[in-house]
């Protein structure tokens, strides 16, 4: 089975190139989103080895959509999608993957939760927007998620049927309520995370916390009532 990687970055010089190198070492096909990064985000990608994709529009599931775009020309088995900014391990790809391309589930969610995390990796506002979010689908769905981390592999055909439409901070969560709502097989794995390299742009700012907070909810509820 072939495997591909989608790495959404925004202006993440400093530590994307070890992310692809580190990734690289378990998965050779690696596409870089570049989402309108101002420093040498591309340069550094290509340099390690990434096939490097532009999206002007700035957002994480806009960048995680033109990845998949890219992969659609020749579609692998299973994508899995890592973070640029160093938080995940890439070792831990093998470990998310694993159970894809053995056949026991057709999405695979890293938890950050179950698994070990550096000492304000995570901020309490993250732990408690998690916690929420997965018992909001645990209550209405019935499927029991830990966490809506960002490394975590999913078939293709799955990742297809799923139709992902989410342009921004809902994408994660928009995944899980569509596996949970359909049916998808799905599986957790301890994932360890860490503090990321360079500046934190989402979750270590008061604008960035409450804008993915309210798309989370949003995003969980639009579903919900559907
Ligand atoms: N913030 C942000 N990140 C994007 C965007 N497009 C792609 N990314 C990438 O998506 C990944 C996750 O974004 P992060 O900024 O790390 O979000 P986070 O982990 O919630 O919060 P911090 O790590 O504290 O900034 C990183 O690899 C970003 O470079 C975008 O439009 N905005
Ligand atoms: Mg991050």
């Amino acid at each position: 089975m072939s495997s591909a990687v989608i790495i959404p970055a925004l202006n993440e010089e400093a530590s994307i190139g070890r992310v692809v190198v580190a990734v690289r070492e378990h998965v050779g096909r690696v596409v870089v989103v570049d989402n309108g990064s101002t420093d040498a985000t591309a340069k550094v990608a290509r340099a390690a080895g990434a096939h490097v994709v532009h999206q002007q529009e700035r957002g994480y599931g806009a960048a995680c959509l033109r990845g998949i775009e890219e992969l659609a020309k020749d579609p692998p088995d299973v994508v899995v999608f890592v973070d640029g900014d160093f938080s995940d391990h890439p070792d831990d790809v093998v470990e998310v993957r694993a159970p894809v391309l053995r056949g026991d589930a057709d999405l695979v969610i890293g938890s950050r939760v179950r698994g070990t995390r550096e000492r304000g990796a995570l901020t309490p506002q993250q732990v408690f927007g998690n916690w929420l979010a997965t018992t909001l689908i645990r209550l209405r769905w019935n499927v029991a998620f830990t966490d809506l981390g960002p490394l975590r592999a999913v078939r293709w055909t799955t990742l297809m049927q799923m139709q992902m439409t989410d342009r921004n901070y809902g994408w994660t969560v928009e995944m899980q309520i569509k596996a949970a709502r359909d049916g998808v097989r799905c599986l957790e794995v301890p994932v360890r995370y860490r503090r990321r390299i360079g500046k934190s742009k989402v979750s270590g700012t008061v604008k960035g916390t409450i804008m993915a907070g309210v798309i989370i909810l949003r995003t969980i509820a639009q579903h919900a009532l559907r």
